[in-house]
């Protein structure tokens, strides 16, 4: 966090290509935008296998790895975004829910809309480490936007 008008702390967040099948994209922006986020980056890609086992690369021994790059490569897009306010990292994971949607909150995205961790419909990043990475990996510096939002106050 930082003063008014400053950058504050930001996050790499994606819809996988489940949500996008299932038409959930306008839902899931709206709860970041209702929290009161700030929208720094959006893009729908279909990722290169290059760029989603990169993503992925802390997953390379797990069993689901090359299933899961398969996924979200396979050619329905993902919907890549920035968003960017007080304690988004944190509070994205939670907007998100945990991994597994048996033991995601009721509340959160996979809590409403998931019931298998293979299709669990959103990535957020689950550090400042994490996100930095993220962020450089999906987008460049020209695509990430600076303006002060009409109701920012809270959030920063
Ligand atoms: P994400 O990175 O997508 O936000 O997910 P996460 O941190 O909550 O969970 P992580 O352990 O990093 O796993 C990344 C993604 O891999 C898929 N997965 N499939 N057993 C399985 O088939 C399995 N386990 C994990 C999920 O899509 C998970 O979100």
């Amino acid at each position: 966090a930082g003063e008014k008008g400053t950058v504050s702390e930001r996050s790499f967040v994606m819809i996988k290509p489940d949500g996008v099948s299932r038409q959930l994209v306008g839902k899931i922006v709206s709860r970041f935008e209702e929290r009161g986020y700030k929208l720094v980056a959006i893009k729908s890609l279909t990722p290169s296998p290059a760029l989603a086992k990169e993503h992925y690369i802390d997953l390379a021994s797990r069993p689901f790895y090359g299933g899961l790059v398969k996924y979200i490569t396979s050619g329905t897009p993902v919907v890549a975004m920035v968003w960017e306010g007080k304690d988004i990292i944190r509070q994205g994971r939670r907007i998100v829910g945990a991994t597994n949607p048996l033991e995601s909150d009721p509340g959160s995205v996979r809590g409403q809309y998931a019931v298998s961790v293979g299709r669990n419909l959103i990535h957020a990043s689950d550090s400042f480490e994490s996100a930095t990475k993220e962020i450089d990996l999906w987008f460049s510096e020209a695509e990430l936007s600076s303006y002060e939002p009409t109701a920012w106050g809270w959030v920063m």
